[in-house]
């Protein structure tokens, strides 16, 4: 049934994240690239995607996995060719699957060809003014000129050498010291990034990931952090006149395209400031990913999205997982299932058979409520996060920035296990010259793709079979949802008047409300009740009892 009713495909799509170093490697380097995504496309198909987002696949030193772009407008080679890139994004179309392109406004690479002009012309060089060049403080400029603390842990500046051999001015970089800051304040950078919009929309793009999006403006006068000012470079007013901009260019092209903005913002109103109608049309909900999993909890985090999101006429978007956290399998198995950066990552224990129960029902929560969902590649196949990458193979570069205190992010990027039963798992295709990149567990021959295709119960079948059916209820995606009456620590809401999806998150089986069927079940029934973290969509008569 067509969803054309529901207006622009962005207020209610499912949209598959591809992280593709580590989706399908074609050529075998143990490497994921295009031609494997384009090799797998049919499993996308299969489960009934709206649309693929890919993390960054530009030519890059790899400093931070490709989140370091040093050419927004090309391929990486380990990753293909812009020819290449060009036919998925057709191919996806010709399957009626949108694509997604990931943009990293606040920063670039060191080998991007304005920084490496900016240090090799010295202290004068204009293309200084194009980043955030400064001396340092103290009678030798030995010291940064600010104490700042960067988003991977450790100081923002680091000191360059001039040509002539002496210590020179400091740069910003809020991630590594190989992803220098843009200034955003010069409007050559304005002008080239409006300009790299337009080359993806004009290779057809449905949206944009924008990364890290609330960061790109700095204040100027560089003042120190302090609880009672004005942060100065997190959401700062400013970004909204970049994002107003962004929406007329995207608002130029034929076809719905979006701007989908990565804004890890705790204020919920000042999260809504960024998806204002003449701003972007989505963001990612890292309030309800990294709520623990606790039905008061969630209640109040689906609430208070919803009525933020509701001032400003966007979707709420729904999100359990990606390349940056710790995946929700492994999350929900905890004491504490909450994320937050700031917390330690591992050695923490986790019930994975728990955490596996609760990601199931998770998935109908998610896919049920109003708004566009998001399933990070792996999660359809419930893996768990890969806590045993030994020290000296992991890549992230917070491992080093915390001082070997937090792991990072490899142990949720580990390359995706299709076939077979040892590795590469199909990863690689056979004869491959290397293997994956990450060592992927060697137990993981029950989580492949294949295995699990043919299994009515795995995870895969419950993504298949909820996305199916989410395609053609009509009354879910973007719309209204109403709470109804539930036992204590029960989650249960209607969507329209046929349908109805209760969680339970109580220690103890509850009975379902009245209903004429079962569309779908997260786990198994006991006879009319409802098991502790189960979830399970049905078809109601009517108006379900308020
Ligand atoms: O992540 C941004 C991000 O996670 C931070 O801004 C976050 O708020 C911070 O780590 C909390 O302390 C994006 C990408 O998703 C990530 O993979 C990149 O490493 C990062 O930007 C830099 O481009
Ligand atoms: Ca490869």
């Amino acid at each position: 049934m067509s969803r054309a009713d529901h207006g622009p495909w962005w207020r209610g799509a499912v949209i598959y994240q591809v992280y593709p170093r580590s989706f399908a490697d074609g050529n075998g380097d143990g490497i994921g690239d295009i031609a494997g995504i384009r090799s797998r496309l049919d499993h996308l198909s299969a489960l009934g995607v709206d649309a693929i987002w890919f993390s960054p696949w530009y030519p890059s030193p790899m400093a931070d996995a490709g989140y370091d772009v040093a050419d927004y407008r090309d391929i990486d080679p380990v990753f293909g060719t812009l020819a290449e890139a060009e036919a998925l994004i057709s191919e996806a179309h010709a399957l009626g699957i949108r694509t997604i392109v990931d943009v990293v406004p606040n920063h670039c690479s060191d080998a991007h060809p304005w920084f490496r002009a900016a240090l090799a012309g010295g202290p004068d060089a204009p293309e200084r003014e194009l980043f955030w060049f400064r001396p340092g403080r103290g009678p030798n400029g030995d010291q940064p000129p600010t104490d700042w603390v960067g988003e991977f842990g450790g100081g923002t500046w680091t000191r360059t050498t001039d040509p002539d051999g002496t210590p020179g001015d400091w740069y910003l970089h809020l991630f590594t010291a190989e992803q220098p800051d843009f200034n955003w304040d010069h409007p050559r950078v304005r002008a080239e990034f409006a300009d790299i919009l337009r080359f993806w929309f004009d290779r057809g793009v449905d949206g944009i990931r924008i990364d890290s999006a609330g960061l790109l403006v700095k204040d100027g006068t560089l003042p120190e952090t302090r609880p009672d000012r004005p942060h100065p470079f997190r959401d700062l007013d400013g970004v909204h006149e970049i994002y107003r901009d962004w929406r007329r260019i995207a608002d130029e092209y034929p076809g719905d395209r979006a701007l989908i903005g990565e804004v890890w913002m705790p204020d919920r109103q000042r999260f809504a400031n960024y998806l204002r109608p003449d701003e972007l049309h989505a963001a990612f909900n890292f309030d309800f990913l990294g709520c623990a999993w606790d039905a008061s909890a969630l209640r109040e985090s689906i609430d208070g999205t919803l009525s933020a999101h509701a001032l400003v006429g966007a979707p709420a978007t729904w999100v359990l997982s990606n390349h940056d956290v710790t995946r929700h399998v492994t999350r929900y198995g905890r004491e504490d299932t909450t994320f937050s950066f700031a917390k330690k990552r591992e050695g923490i224990f986790s019930d994975l058979e728990l955490g596996t129960t609760r990601a199931r029902a998770a998935a109908l929560l998610s896919l049920a409520l109003p708004g566009a969902a998001y399933v990070y590649q792996g999660e359809e196949l419930g893996l768990p996060e890969v806590e045993d990458i030994p020290p000296e193979l992991r890549t992230d570069p917070m491992w080093p920035r915390s001082g070997h205190v937090d792991p990072g992010r490899d142990g949720c990027r580990v390359p995706l296990p299709w076939s077979g039963d040892e590795p590469p798992f199909g990863f690689s295709p056979d004869g491959a010259t290397a293997g994956p990149w990450l060592p992927q567990p060697a137990d993981w021959k029950g989580r492949t793709a294949e295995a699990q295709a043919g299994d009515p119960h795995s995870m895969l079948a419950l993504y298949r079979t909820a996305i199916g059916i989410r395609r053609t209820e009509r009354s879910l995606g973007d719309g209204p949802m109403r709470w109804l009456d539930a036992p204590a620590d029960v989650l249960a809401f209607a969507r329209g008047d046929e349908f109805a999806c209760v969680v339970n998150l109580s220690g103890a089986p509850v009975p379902l409300p009245a209903h004429r069927s079962r569309l779908l079940a997260s786990g198994p029934l006991e006879g009319d009740r409802l098991p502790p973290d189960t979830a399970v969509w049905l078809r109601t008569d009517g108006a379900p009892p308020a």
